[in-house]
């Protein structure tokens, strides 16, 4: 038995955590088996690695240092949680995964496709998320959500054309591939991107009962 995987998306203070819990609420009040993680994280370990990623450094971090380092956190998480809940059959909801890496190492930092590519292969095998869901805003609001929390982590710090790349990344990623990307405008209310959730989670709920 495989179960589904599904990853949300978005640049910062989009409110991938806040509607991840709502999505898992629904889908569990369904009798469904849902697992909740993030990236980078979801192990100790892979969260340890995460510390290293995210703490600012007055050592800048080569950019394919953070590469190698994301995706060495993904490679535990893999085995540790997302691969053994999909072989009981699990619904994983996961915080961010290799789009992120596409849209940040890739838009933000610009490094080449294939490199993250070669990466993906090597670590993930053939597993991609089964549905991605997008939660797209301008830079601007997203920032202000996440800067509101107060000190901001080395991602955090960069600047506006950073997240411009990393946004516009994330969009055309959605573009080229329709079947496997659903784009939720994150820059209403809370209410009203969770109407939109409530008409995405039928099809969720189908995908999920195979
Ligand atoms: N990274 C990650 C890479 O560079 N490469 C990779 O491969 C991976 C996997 C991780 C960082 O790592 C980088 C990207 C990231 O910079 P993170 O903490 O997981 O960091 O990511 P963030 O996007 O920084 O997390 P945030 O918590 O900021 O964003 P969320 O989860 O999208 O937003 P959320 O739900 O926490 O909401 C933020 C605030 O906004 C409010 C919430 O209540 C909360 O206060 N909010 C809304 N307010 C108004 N209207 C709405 N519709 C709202 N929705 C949420």
């Amino acid at each position: 038995m495989t179960g589904l995987f599904i990853t949300l998306e978005g640049p910062e203070g989009a409110g991938k955590s806040t509607n991840r819990e709502y999505l898992a609420e629904h889908l569990r009040a369904q009798g469904l088996d849902v697992v909740l993680s993030r990236e980078p994280g979801g192990t100790p370990l892979a969260e340890r690695i995460r510390e290293l990623l995210l703490a600012p450094s007055d050592e800048p971090m080569a950019a394919d240092t953070e590469l190698l380092l994301v995706f060495a956190a993904r490679a535990q998480h893999l085995a540790q949680v997302i691969r053994p809940a999909l072989a009981r059959g699990a619904v994983v909801l996961c915080d961010r995964f290799t789009d992120a890496t596409y849209a940040y190492q890739g838009g933000g930092r610009g490094l080449s496709q294939e490199r993250i590519a070669t990466l993906e292969s090597f670590v993930q095998g053939e597993l991609r998320p089964d549905l991605t869901l997008i939660f797209d805003l301008p830079v601007e609001v997203g920032l202000a959500r996440a800067s509101a929390r107060g000190r901001l982590d080395r991602f955090e710090q960069e600047g506006r054309a950073f997240f411009d790349a990393v946004r516009q990344a994330y969009l055309q990623r959605a573009e080229a591939d329709p079947q496997r990307y659903r784009v939720v405008d994150a820059a209403q209310s809370l209410a009203e991107v969770q109407v939109q959730l409530d008409a995405l989670l039928p099809e969720l709920l189908e995908r999920a009962r195979g």
